[in-house]
């Protein structure tokens, strides 16, 4: 399929119908930003989002080789859990995040992304993504790409993020099930605890389990759980090693639990509700900095900062003359 368009609402049209062009592209609308990534919001705010799952831990950690495993099993459906029922997932995708590097579509897919197997099954899509001049940065852009793929009819998105950062945890916490991925060793906990991921885990996983420190690490996060305010969910502990394969099956049954839990509590909803109203409040602050850069570069401006020169006003009545 040839998709030549630059239309937002052609290109998403393309991308239903399984052109990946067509997504590929408007995913570099949005990560760049500016005009076209704006038609590009129309459109996919006012579809349903896709079941989110996000994967972030230190670097290493084995988040890639995980979710390559999560997706040959995704791929099966939905298991059945306690209150929720089997469904199949036609498709699954997977956005790659990386705050540190301003290079995507591709270029950190090589070395960062264990995911080769599935390079060529049309029902995966892979993308790596990172910001250019996207307004309100990573946290905004994650979001929409993930509308995205559900406005593509996409029922599954994993995201990956790289790091353990504030804007690691933003990211991974923008996600439906987050999953904090540790490896044994006493350090990589406390690590876990320190960065703030303690407090957006909905599943712990172990991975590297082959390795050894398993044993020491599940008591460290039960201690640290222990010690932390749980709602009605306390996050499961599991044990993986994603080379192998193992635990991977129990991995996604527990996020299907925990998928049902979400659904049965009605907590997917008011979640989701919360990442609207903070996507709203980021929108407004970046836009709201923007009209202060304006307001610098304007002559008001500079008679504003004589007249406190001079001594004849001071900046709280001056911003507030400003902004009148
Ligand atoms: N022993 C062992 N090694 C593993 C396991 N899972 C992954 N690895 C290895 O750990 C290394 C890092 O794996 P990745 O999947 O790239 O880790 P990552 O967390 O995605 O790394 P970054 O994206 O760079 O943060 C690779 O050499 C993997 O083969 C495991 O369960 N056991
Ligand atoms: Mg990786």
């Amino acid at each position: 399929m040839t998709t030549t368009s630059r239309d937002p609402a052609v290109l998403l049209d393309d991308a239903r119908q399984g052109s990946r062009v067509g997504l590929a592209r408007l995913l570099t609308m949005i990560e760049r930003g500016g005009a076209e990534s704006l038609e590009v919001a129309k459109l996919v705010y006012a579809t349903a989002p896709p079941y989110s799952v996000g994967l972030t831990g230190a670097p290493g950690a084995g988040k890639s080789t995980l979710t390559d495993q999560l997706i040959t099993t995704a791929r099966r459906g939905w298991p059945e859990v306690e209150n929720g029922a089997a469904e199949a997932i036609e498709q699954v995708s997977v956005l790659a995040i990386d705050p540190s590097s301003p290079f995507s579509g591709g270029a950190i897919l090589g070395d960062r992304i264990r995911m080769q197997d599935h390079a060529t099954d049309p029902t995966v899509f892979i993308r790596s993504m990172a910001t250019r001049g996207h307004l309100g940065g990573l946290s905004l852009a994650v979001p929409d790409a993930v509308r995205l793929l559900g406005a593509a009819e996409m029922p599954v998105v994993l995201i990956e993020t790289v790091g353990v950062g504030q804007m690691e945890v933003e990211v991974a916490s923008a996600a439906d099930t987050t999953v904090v991925v540790v490896t044994p060793g006493w350090g990589d906990s406390m690590q876990a605890n320190k960065a703030g991921l303690l407090e957006i885990a909905d599943i712990f996983v172990i991975n590297k389990a082959d390795r050894p420190g398993a044993r020491e690490s599940r008591r460290d996060l039960e201690q640290m759980l222990d010690l932390s305010q749980l709602g009605d969910w306390r996050p499961p502990i599991l044990e993986t090693v994603a080379q192998s394969g193992e635990g991977v099956s129990e991995l996604w049954r527990t996020v299907a639990d925990h998928r049902a839990h979400l659904v049965g509590s009605g907590t997917l909803e008011t979640r989701r509700e919360a990442r609207l109203i903070e996507a709203l409040r980021r929108v407004l602050q970046a836009r709201l900095a923007e009209r202060v850069e304006q307001v610098a570069d304007g002559e008001l401006f500079q008679a504003s900062v004589k007249r406190l020169v001079a001594r004849e006003t001071d900046p709280y009545s001056a911003a507030e003359a400003l902004l009148s």
